[in-house]
């Protein structure tokens, strides 16, 4: 079959990116059920210097922000964060926990914000409402008859600078460094390898790099659900002459075609840009090899060439390790690196040449590359790549990892860190008078394993839905409620409310367009992006209930409760007052944070800096650090025939475990997610045609039965052996055990599976 054909039968809005149809999404959520006033003012305000920052992803906000700086999926998250449904204790007349464990995710966030803390009820299995000061005795009592180790503080990645310092401050002076958070499952692999590497954790690149470069790589990460507004200087990059290359299994529209929404002449006129001018439809896991492919025409290329390809001075003078990966790439065989990632010569060798071709390249990435079982190689070659031509530390060019969630990165800046030595465990000892523990905390994946084992016996949750995210949901749900204690501090509803621990507790918090007022008047939080850039906030509309506390506030209402009271803690008056928080957090890390209170406005922010930027290497060898691969492929299994490289996607319509809706235009999937999107040629072989129902089951080969049933097969243009189904649905399929060794994120972006056929529904 022709490519073109195969999405004929689709109910396929087949339209680039942005465009009408971002408008059209947006208007889906406003226009139906969120009539709520002031919310355009709100949008307003978005992303700007004295607005509040986008509680949806962690792309960077420009100093030159235009009218309206936020893109459909930021405007979803702040329509849905004000919607005008709430879920009130009286919802509870109506509902057990038993019952809401047949809605779906969507259902159980649709009944609004939560507006009191509650308190669940194991006799009627439903929870009650409960005052705040008895919530926080009680915590504080079960917290005091447990000991530290066995109790976990997760965070998700969305609360801001000052009530994560806190968070973490309350762990430690409870005694633990568990301390867990949502980038286990995202770029931790990030946060270990690029600082093996190149000695910076995160990306090297800033806002300036965008507009300077001539050349983008982009490797697992899709743009136009997860980060849109990276289209915009992507178009303007590809208005100036700048070429993109794109690897990834599936043909994602925000990669293709763009149609600024923002621009009403581009709108009016249907003018669409091509985004990638190369699009490699790579097999899943196999980017290893499509790399290797790359740098060994570049390798060759620069043999012709008598050695004015490859930037020798720059190797000379900042790497080490480039001899043998050179040699490595010169020995390489073609053969078994098409064969391994199902890309022909030509393609790699027309990558290679737009990459010899620019002055300067741009690596992006994202969870392609980062949730992989081998994700520690994916890194090392794409820095590899990168480095052969000196694409680190000048402008235009460098790593670009792009985060999750809005304030992930910034959580692991001010001490959200299960490490102990990435936190100044002295320091903290000194200003807060107490004993810091000094042995590691627990990975999120161990506290998943332990929840497992029966061994972590109590979590706390900033934020998240850390039930539904985890990997082997299905075998969590089953002994979740073990443990003694669980404590949610949410916005909404979601799953993991509906595994109560013996004591459990949903703490309801403000949201970030919303107006947190204290004693010194209605405060700013902060954030930091994917560039790292430090950012204030500040909410404006009215609390969803008056029961509401931030977020920061509920952090000192358990440590007042379980802390011994010290001058040197003084909880009450860091509510009153956030900026003093801030001092706290600049007189921790005097670096980072130099006058923190007086540049936290700065449009664009301020600049965290960042050592590889500059090409100063932080590195066990001082120096850049090349990485010879030992294999070809991110995969944890071996091929065999009826297994399938299953990678877990995420919509245009939701934000991880949020589920805004059952439209995900750009892959033309409109009115459900139970879908196993599957190759023509995979269909065959199974027998299958277009609409059939099948479920997934796991083929780990752990003895561990997993299956995910009523899948609806839709046929799309991706490789063989590749299939694709949504998270967080997917993840009863990937085993706890499936990550990379080093950083131990999940491999969730392929998950060895088998399909079997189900009888047709009604
Ligand atoms: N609307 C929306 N925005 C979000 C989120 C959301 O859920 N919804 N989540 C937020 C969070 S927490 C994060 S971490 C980011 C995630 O944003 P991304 O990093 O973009 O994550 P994914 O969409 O999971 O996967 C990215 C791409 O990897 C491709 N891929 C899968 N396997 C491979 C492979 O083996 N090789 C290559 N080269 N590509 C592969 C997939 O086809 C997909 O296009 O987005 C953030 N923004
Ligand atoms: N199979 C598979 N699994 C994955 C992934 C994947 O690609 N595939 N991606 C992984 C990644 S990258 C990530 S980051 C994790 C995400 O894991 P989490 O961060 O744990 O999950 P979220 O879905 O982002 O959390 C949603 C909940 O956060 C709460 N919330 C929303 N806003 C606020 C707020 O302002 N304050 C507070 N306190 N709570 C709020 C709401 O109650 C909402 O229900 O999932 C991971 N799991
Ligand atoms: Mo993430």
């Amino acid at each position: 079959m022709a490519e073109d054909d195969i999405h004929d039968d689709l109910p396929r809005e087949s339209g680039p990116a942005g465009g009408w149809g971002s408008m059209r999404g947006i208007a889906q959520v406003f226009g139906e059920s969120w009539p709520t006033p002031g919310v355009l003012e709100s949008l307003g305000r978005q992303n700007k210097p004295g607005g509040f920052m986008c509680s949806s992803c962690a792309w960077p906000k420009p100093a030159n922000y235009k009218a309206f700086e936020f893109c459909e999926n930021g405007a979803k998250a702040t329509l849905w964060e004000s919607t005008t449904a709430r879920c009130r204790p009286d919802f509870w007349d109506d509902h057990t926990v038993a019952e809401l464990l047949d809605w779906t995710d969507h259902q159980i966030e649709s009944t609004g914000r939560l507006t009191h803390p509650m308190r669940y009820d194991a006799k009627t299995d439903r929870y009650v409402e409960v005052n705040w000061e008895e919530a926080f005795a009680d915590i504080a009592a079960k917290l005091g008859e447990l000991p530290p180790d066995d109790v976990v503080f997760y965070s998700s990645g969305h609360a801001g600078l000052e009530a994560s310092y806190l968070w973490a401050l309350l762990a430690r002076l409870y005694g633990t460094n568990n301390l867990p958070q949502s980038s286990n499952m995202c770029h931790e692999t990030t946060s270990v390898n690029l600082q093996k590497v190149i000695g910076s954790p995160v990306g090297t690149v800033i806002w300036e790099d965008l507009e300077k470069t001539d050349c983008f790589f982009f490797f697992g990460q899709n743009p136009g659900t997860n980060s849109p507004r990276f289209l915009h200087p992507l178009k303007e990059a590809k208005d100036r002459g700048a070429r993109i290359v794109t690897f990834n299994p599936v043909r994602e529209q925000g990669l293709v075609s763009f149609v600024d929404p923002q621009n009403p002449l581009d709108m009016a006129m249907g003018r669409e840009t091509t985004i990638s001018d190369q699009y490699h439809q790579l097999k899943a896991g196999t980017d290893i090899a499509a790399i290797l492919g790359v740098a060994k025409a570049v390798v060759e290329a620069d043999d012709a060439a008598g050695g004015t390809v490859i930037d020798w001075d720059f190797l000379r003078e900042h790497a080490t390790g480039h001899e043998d990966f050179i040699a490595h790439a010169r020995a390489a065989d073609w053969g078994a690196i098409t064969a391994e990632c199902g890309l022909d010569e030509g393609a790699l060798r027309d990558a290679a040449r737009v990459y010899m071709e620019a002055r300067s390249v741009i690596g992006v990435y994202g969870m392609g590359l980062t949730q992989q079982a081998h994700g520690a190689d994916n890194i090392g070659m794409l820095v590899n790549l990168l480095l052969l031509r000196g694409n680190i530390g000048r402008p235009g060019a460098g790593m670009c990892p792009v985060r999750g969630h809005s304030n992930v990165q910034g959580q692991r800046t001010v001490g959200i860190a299960e490490k102990a030595d990435l936190v100044p465990l002295d320091r903290l000892a000194e200003m807060f008078d107490f004993d810091p523990p000094r042995e590691d905390g627990t990975h999120v994946v161990d506290a998943g394993q332990g929840i497992l084992e029966g061994r972590i016996r109590a979590i706390l949750c900033l934020g998240g839905n850390l039930l539904r995210a985890l990997p082997d949901t299905g075998r969590l749900e089953k002994t979740w409620r073990d443990q003694d204690l669980t404590v949610m501090v949410s916005t909404k509803l979601n799953r993991s409310h509906l595994y109560p621990g013996r004591t459990a507790y949903i703490l309801p918090c403000l949201a970030r367009t919303e107006e947190d007022e204290q004693a010194t008047g209605n405060q700013y939080i902060s954030i930091e992006d994917s560039f790292s850039m430090i950012h204030g906030s500040q909410g404006h509309r009215s609390p969803a209930s008056d029961h509401l506390k931030s977020e920061l506030a509920i952090v000192a209402g358990i440590a007042q409760a379980l802390t011994p009271a010290s001058p040197r803690r003084p909880w009450a008056e860091w509510v009153d007052d956030y900026s003093r928080v801030r001092d706290l957090i600049e007189a921790t890390y005097p670096d980072d944070f130099r006058d923190f209170n007086a540049r936290l406005n700065r449009p664009g922010g301020f600049w965290r800096d960042n050592p590889a930027h500059h090409r100063i290497w932080k590195t066990e060898s001082g120096r850049a650090e090349f990485t010879v691969p030992e294999r070809l492929n991110a995969l944890s299994f071996e091929p065999e025939p009826g297994r399938y490289t299953l990678l877990t996607m995420r919509s245009n319509d939701q934000f991880n475990t949020t589920i805004y809706g059952y439209s995900d235009r750009f892959r033309g999937i409109e009115g459900t997610r139970d879908v196993l999107l599957m190759n023509a040629a995979d269909m065959e072989r199974e027998g299958l045609s277009h609409g059939d129902r099948v479920a997934l089951l796991g083929d780990a080969g752990d003895g561990v039965e997993r299956r995910l049933g009523g899948l609806e097969v839709i046929r799309f243009e991706m490789p063989e052996g590749t299939v694709g189904s949504y998270y967080p649905e997917c993840n009863v399929l990937v085993p706890m055990g499936l990550h990379d060794r080093a950083s131990k994120t999940p491999g969730s972006k392929a998950v060895p599976v088998r399909i079997a056929r189900e009888a047709a529904a009604g």
